[in-house]
């Protein structure tokens, strides 16, 4: 049995090193120098080249470097019986908490005003609120969603969640599918989505939806970029529907230079970095996952490949 690590876009030092560690009894070849196709079980991928899992004949399982799934899932030759595992990883979810967190923070306590005030050396106060008065929802109650719902309870705020499939969490108000949205979207002052990219969501944050947000919502997308339809929300900033919002995912990657995202003073730009994944972490889940698999058992982190998440 061997793994093929195939993740064109990262170093694969560290991953080595950390497999090294986690699976010292297994091989591991690096793409492109992956040897006899033949030899290799299972794929530990981010990205890769669209034909070349479909060309590793004895193929068990393909487990993602990231959570979302939606690259792996977009190629039309990914063999339809191989199953695909996502990443469930600690470090990865508390990552994208601290980003929630802090996105939802900066737009409580007017990070962004503060900021420009001083620029122009201006003592001016904001009008704060308690974070009870203000509330906070969710899209996608997953595994980041419902740790990001459970930090922002903790700091008071007043938190609700929009899932596929109902939903019943202490202190988050749930609700679900297209018939839970209109409510829960009409309270949202700051909405957050963190759904996977599939059919149902791809355009999901549009013109539409933006109003039947509260007036001068703000909004964070950390799922994918293809949620967000940029020219609405251009459009939603400027009538003032929505009041600001803080993006780190897009759809062209890295986001083009003459993008107008990058100098809206409302809008903020992270480089797809609300939670990185991290080796050490990362591979202690994904050895734990070959594990169960060796042992014939699907981890609980395998896609549905119908519902595309
Ligand atoms: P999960 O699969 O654990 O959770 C997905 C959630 O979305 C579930 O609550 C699910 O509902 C809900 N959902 C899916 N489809 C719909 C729909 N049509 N309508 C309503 N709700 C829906 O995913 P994770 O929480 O682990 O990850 C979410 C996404 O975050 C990833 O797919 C990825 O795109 C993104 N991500 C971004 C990162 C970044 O750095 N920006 C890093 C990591 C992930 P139900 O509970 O009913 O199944
Ligand atoms: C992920 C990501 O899906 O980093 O894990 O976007």
């Amino acid at each position: 049995m061997t793994l093929l690590f195939v993740a064109p876009t990262m170093d694969p030092a560290d991953w080595i090193a950390a497999l090294a560690q986690e699976l010292p009894e297994i091989p591991v070849r690096v793409w492109p120098d992956m040897g006899d196709p033949g030899d290799i079980r299972y794929a530990i991928t981010w990205k890769p080249p669209h034909g070349l899992l479909a060309s590793l004949p004895h193929l068990g399982a393909v487990l993602s470097l990231g959570a979302g799934v939606d690259s792996l899932l977009s190629d039309p030759t990914l063999p339809a019986a191989v199953p695909v595992i996502r990443l469930v990883d600690p470090a990865l979810t508390a990552c994208m908490t601290e980003y929630v967190v802090w996105q939802v923070l900066a737009w409580h306590r007017h990070a962004s005003a503060y900021r420009a005030h001083q620029q122009d050396r201006r003592w001016q106060k904001m009008p704060e609120r308690i974070a009870s008065e203000r509330t906070v929802g969710i899209m996608g109650l997953g595994e980041l969603g419902l740790a990001a719902a459970r930090a922002l309870v903790a700091l008071g705020f007043h938190v609700t969640g929009w899932s596929r499939s109902p939903r019943v969490i202490d202190g988050v108000g749930c609700y679900a599918g297209a018939e839970g949205m209109d409510a829960f979207l009409a309270s949202a002052q700051c909405l957050v989505c963190l759904l996977p990219l599939t059919d149902e969501t791809e355009g999901i944050l549009n013109a539409d939806l933006f109003a039947r947000l509260p007036g001068g919502a703000h909004v964070i997308n950390a799922g994918r970029g293809r949620h967000l339809v940029d020219q609405d929300l251009l459009h939603a900033l400027s009538t003032g529907q929505i009041s600001g919002a803080a993006l780190d995912v897009f759809e062209t990657e890295p986001l083009p230079t003459d993008h107008p995202f990058w100098d809206h003073p409302q809008v903020t730009v992270t480089p797809h970095v609300a939670a990185v994944t991290h080796p050490r972490s990362a591979t202690v889940s994904i050895a734990a996952a070959i594990r169960e698999l060796e042992q014939g058992r699907l981890p609980r982190q395998t896609v549905d490949r119908g519902r595309g998440y």
